[in-house]
């Protein structure tokens, strides 16, 4: 598959694979249809087939593959998807689709106007809340910002919200070294970069794995503007000094982030600044949509609570809503 596989895979057949058909445990970086990339045990990555059909896998998962010599070639064959500590999941379609799973933090990497795009970083933050992922704001390209762009009213928002925020610029390497200390925690072993496209993931990992191979070509398309966009999820190798490698995701921007696979409440306990307000609405399930003395709505209108926030919420609701209607 990749070039990181492709210098490795010999060696690790002859050496190890030959030897033994027993399972192994590893994790998949790369998922398309019928093929995958794992990370062993001992960090290594390999191409691998996906075994059993209906296997849904998605990047992230622990799976249990062994060696197939049927057949005169050797392959290494996915056959069980192991339990998943969480999993973020975005609807399409009205499907659902599992973008990463096992993760320590999800990375919500975001960039100064226009591409603060409040709608879309809501999205993830309740789908990520859903499943109890940690959840972290990277603000990039802090290089651009402004004094008056609003960028910092923005992110003190989320602050507020509870979010943890860091601001980086992956050209100039301001801010990075947070990211960095964030990164190699013992306890991290895996996490995913998600944004929409064009907020910096993709170069914020190659700043952070100067060595590795950020595949182009075959992962990405080069677009009109003559940058490259990542078209699917890879989990690379992050090489740490002091404990073993953790896995960094870097997953595709995508253009509409669905969440109907959410129920309402899931949505509340997304936006936990308003459900503290809901014991002072008149009415105890109150959707603070359009009922008589809401104290949310009371809350946006005098500032007390970010606009942004509560169309997301709006939003998010109508969306659940007519979903159910089919
Ligand atoms: N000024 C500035 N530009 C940056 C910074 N980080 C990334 N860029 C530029 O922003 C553009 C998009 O960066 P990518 O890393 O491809 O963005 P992405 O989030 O991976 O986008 P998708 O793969 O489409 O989801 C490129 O032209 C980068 O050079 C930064 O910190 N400052
Ligand atoms: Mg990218
Ligand atoms: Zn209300």
């Amino acid at each position: 598959m990749g070039r990181q596989s492709r210098q490795t895979k010999s060696e690790a057949c002859e050496d190890s694979w030959d030897r033994t058909s027993q399972d192994r445990v590893g994790t998949l970086t790369v998922v398309t249809r019928r093929h995958a990339q794992i990370c062993t045990s001992s960090h290594q990555l390999e191409d691998a087939v996906l075994g059993a059909r209906g296997l849904e896998a998605c990047p992230g998962d622990k799976v249990s593959f062994n060696l197939d010599t049927s057949a005169g070639a050797s392959k290494l064959v996915v056959h069980e998807i192991l339990e998943r500590r969480n999993c973020l999941k975005r609807s399409s379609d009205r499907k659902t689709k599992l973008l990463v799973a096992n993760i320590d933090v999800l990375l919500v990497v975001v960039a100064p106007p226009p591409l603060f795009n409040t709608i879309a970083i809501d999205r993830v933050l309740t789908a990520a809340a859903q499943q109890a992922i940690p959840a972290c704001i990277v603000l990039n390209k802090v290089d651009l910002k402004k004094h008056d762009d609003g960028t910092q009213a923005l992110l003190a928002t989320y602050r507020s919200a509870g979010c943890h925020c860091v601001e980086t610029s992956a050209t100039t390497g301001e801010g990075m070294q947070a990211l960095f200390a964030l990164l190699t925690q013992e306890t991290l072993h895996a996490a995913a970069f998600t944004g929409i496209s064009g907020v910096g993931k993709s170069t914020i990992l190659r700043a952070l794995l100067p060595e590795a191979t950020i595949r182009t070509g075959e992962v990405s398309v080069r677009t009109g503007q003559g940058r490259q966009t990542t078209s699917q999820t890879v989990g690379h190798l992050f090489q740490r000094a002091a404990t073993a490698p953790a896995l960094l995701f870097d997953l595709p921007g995508v253009q509409q982030f669905g969440v109907c696979h959410l129920t309402e409440s899931e949505v509340h306990a997304g936006f936990p600044e308003l459900e503290r307000l809901r014991s002072q609405c008149k009415f105890s399930d109150c959707s603070h949509h359009a009922e008589p003395a809401c104290a949310v709505r009371e809350a946006v209108l005098q500032g007390a609570l970010a606009a942004s926030r509560y169309r997301s919420y709006l939003d998010m609701i109508k969306e659940i809503r007519a979903a159910a209607r089919y």
